[in-house]
């Protein structure tokens, strides 16, 4: 290149900066139009990948064991004294109008939530487990041609659509106190790799599924115009790179690169293996493509063994580099009377060992993250 168009160079890339100045930094989430406060979110997120793991609990301020909307309770704060630094909130049936979600919980009452947890400084994720938009049944009942009905050209696309400006309606009204939209982690078609989902694995081909992910980043970013969002991929437990990758929309499409992982009949030490294991594969796979590793999910449901946390689990993460772990919601009693929760709430057999997990240096709850100003440029 000749000196003159050195400098016409320079002077279109600084014209550029001084209307993107955002743009012109590193590291910048995959929407190129993302709001300054989801620009700081995941600046800091990955910051404070040093620091420690944020743990986080679906539905935590909603209900606990034996307790529903209880201002200001919380299971782990029962137990700790101190509340999660992530908070996991769903969507489903927002597509249906529904007043309250698939489990219960009214979306008013949960945005005034999203807004207390945005509040405090802590980190918003929200999932969706949307119903199967081809038979108008749940998410766990899949059918054949679902994904390629929602995709543009398939009869249940203007379905679809009309499914996400819901969604867009719920995100657009979660405003903090200056109007400011509160960046949200919205993990869509979580757990991708397994079958019990509508858009799982053996109901759709890779490339439906990269499609059903773009189509819907990009109506909620170019159509509803919405930029406050950093999304999650999500797999379940995976064994290979190629498994975990196989699905994956592309970086533009996603920020966090996660899986789920639920502690069932197998034992402690297979359990701590699998999981360090996998978190490695995740972290080598998330740090060549520059994005932020999370345990989106896990759990041990009603968590039968007394040391679990400090023994089993913590064994399990902390060689490990990883923004958050999410542990799945304390629903208590069931309608069939059976038990639901993978927190523990005071008075349970692994109460204490919950404690000294909260102790470690390396676990990040509310008030580890309130002063670290994650939605701040200067956050840290
Ligand atoms: C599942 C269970 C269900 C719940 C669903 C969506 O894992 O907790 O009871 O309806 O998640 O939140």
């Amino acid at each position: 290149m000749n000196n003159s168009w050195n400098k016409r160079c320079c002077a279109l890339l600084l014209l550029f900066c001084s209307t993107h100045p955002a743009m012109c930094q590193n590291d910048f989430p995959s929407d190129g139009k993302a709001t300054p406060a989801t620009v700081n979110l995941y600046r800091n997120l990955k910051k404070l990948l040093t620091a420690g793991i944020m743990i986080g609990h679906q539905d935590d301020m909603a209900y606990g064991v034996n307790w529903k909307y209880e201002k200001g309770r919380s299971d782990v704060k029962d137990v700790t004294g101190d509340f999660p630094a992530v908070f996991g909130w769903e969507l489903g049936h927002i597509e249906l109008d529904s007043k309250v979600n698939l489990d219960s919980v009214p979306f008013d009452k949960m945005l005034e939530f999203i807004k207390e947890g945005y509040e405090m400084g802590a980190v918003i994720t929200v999932s969706w487990h949307l119903n199967n938009p081809l038979t108008g049944k749940s998410a766990w009942e899949p059918a054949a041609g679902t994904v390629a009905s929602v995709l543009p050209g398939g009869e249940k696309n203007n379905l679809y659509k009309n499914w996400l400006d819901k969604v867009a309606g719920f995100l657009n009204s979660l405003k903090g106190k200056k109007g400011e939209f509160i960046p949200v982690i919205f993990r869509p078609f979580h757990e991708l790799n397994g079958s019990w989902f509508w858009w799982g694995k053996n109901h759709c081909t890779p490339d439906q599924l990269k499609q059903l992910y773009r189509f819907t980043v990009d109506y909620l970013r170019n159509e509803k115009n919405i930029h406050h969002l950093l999304f999650a991929y999500n797999t379940d437990r995976f064994a290979t790179k190629e498994e975990y990758l196989e699905r994956y929309p592309g970086d533009e499409y996603v920020d966090v690169m996660g899986f789920d992982i639920y502690q069932r009949n197998e034992g402690n030490k297979k359990f701590i293996d699998e999981l360090d294991k996998t978190l490695t594969t995740l972290e080598s796979i998330a740090d060549a493509k520059k994005k932020i590793p999370a345990l989106t999910e896990f759990g041990y449901g009603t968590v039968p063994d007394s040391s679990w946390w400090t023994k089993t689990l913590w064994q399990g993460l902390r060689n490990h580099k990883i923004s958050y772990a999410l542990a799945w919601r304390n629903a208590g009693k069931e309608a069939g009377g059976e038990m639901e929760f993978y927190m523990p709430y005071k008075g349970h057999l692994s109460e204490n060992d919950f404690k000294s997990f909260y102790r470690l240096k390396k676990t990040l709850f509310g008030n580890d993250i309130k002063g670290k100003h994650i939605y701040k440029p200067t956050g840290l």
